[in-house]
């Protein structure tokens, strides 16, 4: 099966990076889905209903059919497993699946706590260690840079689930204070993936901070 019986619902908020991850992952696989706005200002996250969907109560989660799932990678890596047979996304070669998943790390562990918390400051207005987590963004950045010195991609000369988990942090990483200007091959990677079919944006918030 490489379409769902009915649209995927998407529970999301328009300028979650991770959910917009699952967004944009739905459209480059050209999925039928819609899409539930949950008010995270308003805590509707922690509401019975939705932690029944999701214990942490965050978003992003879908649901297709029977199936309800949290986390974006998780979702990423359920939707290229179930929808995409080519494996062009998520290849099954070992050492090629295992490319992938070292790229899913980094969107769960400094792409998070780098850029995406530093945006959490300006945006949100949270309360977080703003240079800590751009220190962070700065260390990612300059690595993510120099190995897209000799690759289209990140994970190799096509796009996968690696591309589709580190963009949209990155893309708005200068809504957070973060500048992409040093990394050329940063934005010029970012430029490839918005070249793709399929692709859409998320919602860019201008802040006062915005590198
Ligand atoms: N590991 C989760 C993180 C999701 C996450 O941090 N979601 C944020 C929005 S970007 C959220 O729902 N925050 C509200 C809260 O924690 O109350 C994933 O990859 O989906």
């Amino acid at each position: 099966m490489t379409q769902p019986l009915r649209p995927i619902r998407l529970y999301r908020h328009a300028l979650s990076g991770h959910s917009h991850r699952v967004e944009l992952f739905l459209s480059l696989l050209k999925l039928p889905f819609e899409l539930v706005d949950v008010d995270l200002l308003k805590g509707e996250q922690k509401s019975p209903g939705f932690l029944a969907k999701n214990l942490f109560g965050q978003v992003p989660v879908i649901e297709d059919g029977e199936v309800t799932l949290a986390d974006s990678n998780a979702i990423l890596v359920y939707l290229a497993t179930r929808y995409d047979p080519s494996g062009r996304w998520l290849p099954r070669e070992p050492v090629a699946a295992a490319r992938v998943q070292q790229w899913l790390s980094v969107a769960a562990g400094p792409l998070a706590s780098g850029p995406a918390t530093a945006r959490l400051v300006t945006v949100f207005g949270m309360k977080l260690d703003a240079e800590r987590a751009k220190e962070i963004a700065s260390q990612l950045y300059t690595v993510l840079d120099s190995h897209l010195a000799t690759r289209s991609f990140v994970a190799g000369d096509a796009p996968t689930l690696a591309d589709v988990a580190l963009y949209s942090y990155t893309a708005h990483a200068p809504e957070g204070g973060v500048s992409l200007e040093p990394y050329g091959n940063v934005r010029a990677w970012l430029a490839r993936i918005q070249a793709l079919p399929g692709f859409i944006p998320m919602p860019r918030t201008p802040t006062q901070y915005a590198a």
